[in-house]
């Protein structure tokens, strides 16, 4: 497991300085942020940013997120241009040493909260989500969520929610099935791995279609294109906020057949409403046992990319939401400590 953290940029008030100072850091997670979603990514400012990550001592092999333009869930015809932009993306990721790739197929949003100041009895601050609150919602009055996604103007979001209204489950797979098939067989050549993150939370939301929920999504997922460049990003705190989720043996299965290339690691404590927030990565902490799913993962050989993905605000922090640097650092050193456990309680009593 290749413990890594996420990084947003030269903007980012966690700076690299400080995370490769957490134990146990192999590398970076980041993007290029600077070119609108469906263009393109030119190569030499991959480059860049890799120099940057790497001059400070941490690898940059993980790419979180290439997103996916709308108009591509939305099958309209400009998908082919798009899609082929994409798979130069990947290309050029490829020629600068990247070897996985993050995406999502979430219309319109991302990951959907309630609350981002949630306190909890310690004093920390978290996310949380609240399914009353989002479903009293009257989309068609507008949307407002604490650190919504501004990127839409108000009408520009009307339309687009209105073009999501002709796109049920079945079209929005068959645009997916669409996108794999025209990315996949790049990737698979010049050796990239697509990695899905799962619909955060996985539930529809604002009645937009969300497809990638559960076990039977994520089995659909790996079958239309079933080779190991077609893969998961495995967040245990997004589909870990459906109780009925078994992040354990879910980790089992596919870690197992070699099809997770990127575990998000974080825990939440889940209501079987639904409801949830964000707590510390201890498994005494929420709902997920992570020694277990730690366990899981190193029983099926994982030496893929790991990253403690969320943490609270704590110790007076200020800054991005979930993206602080205390939190998640304690997270990874707590991750790197169970799996360091679980590794030498296999070769004790061992004769070599
Ligand atoms: C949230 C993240 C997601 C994730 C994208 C992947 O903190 O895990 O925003 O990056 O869904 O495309």
């Amino acid at each position: 497991m290749k413990m890594t953290f996420r990084w947003y940029g030269e903007s980012d008030p966690v700076t690299l300085d400080y995370i490769r100072q957490i134990p146990g850091m192999y590398g970076i997670v980041s993007a290029v942020y600077d070119v609108p979603v469906g263009e393109t990514w030119p190569i030499e400012k991959i480059k860049a940013l890799k120099e940057t990550i790497e001059s400070h001592g941490l690898k940059f092999e993980v790419i979180e997120s290439v997103p996916v333009h709308e108009d591509i869930k939305l099958g309209k015809p400009t998908r082919d241009r798009l899609i082929a932009n994409y798979a130069a993306t990947l290309r050029n990721l490829a020629a600068c040493g990247l070897k996985v790739v993050c995406y999502n197929f979430m219309p319109v949003f991302d990951w959907t909260r309630t609350t981002l100041e949630m306190t909890l009895p310690d004093g920390s601050k978290t996310l949380g989500f609240d399914v009353d609150v989002v479903d009293k919602i009257d989309v068609s009055k507008g949307i407002s969520l604490p650190g919504w996604d501004a990127s839409y103007k108000p009408e520009e979001l009307k339309a687009l929610l209105a073009e999501y209204s002709k796109v049920d489950e079945e079209t929005l797979w068959a645009n997916l099935e669409y996108f794999l098939k025209g990315v996949i067989p790049t990737a698979a050549e010049v050796g990239i791995k697509m990695a899905i993150h799962p619909d955060d939370p996985p539930r529809p939301i604002f009645g937009l279609p969300r497809i990638v929920k559960d076990r039977a999504d994520l089995k659909r997922l790996l079958g239309i294109v079933d080779t190991p460049a077609n893969g998961l990003t495995l967040c245990s705190g997004s589909l870990g906020a459906d109780c009925k989720n078994d992040i354990v043996a879910l980790v089992r299965e596919f870690a197992g057949q070699g099809r997770i290339h990127f575990a998000h690691l974080r825990n939440v404590k889940v209501t079987e409403k639904g409801d949830f927030f964000e707590t510390g990565h201890r498994s005494e902490d929420g709902s997920l046992d992570m020694g277990e799913i730690v366990k899981a993962y190193y029983e099926a050989g994982f030496d893929g990319y790991a990253r403690p993905d969320h943490g609270r605000m704590i110790w007076g922090e200020t800054g991005k939401p979930g993206y602080g640097l205390y939190d998640r650092a304690l997270g990874a050193v707590y991750l790197n400590g169970l799996w360091e456990g679980i590794a030498k309680g296999k070769t004790a009593g061992k004769t070599v």
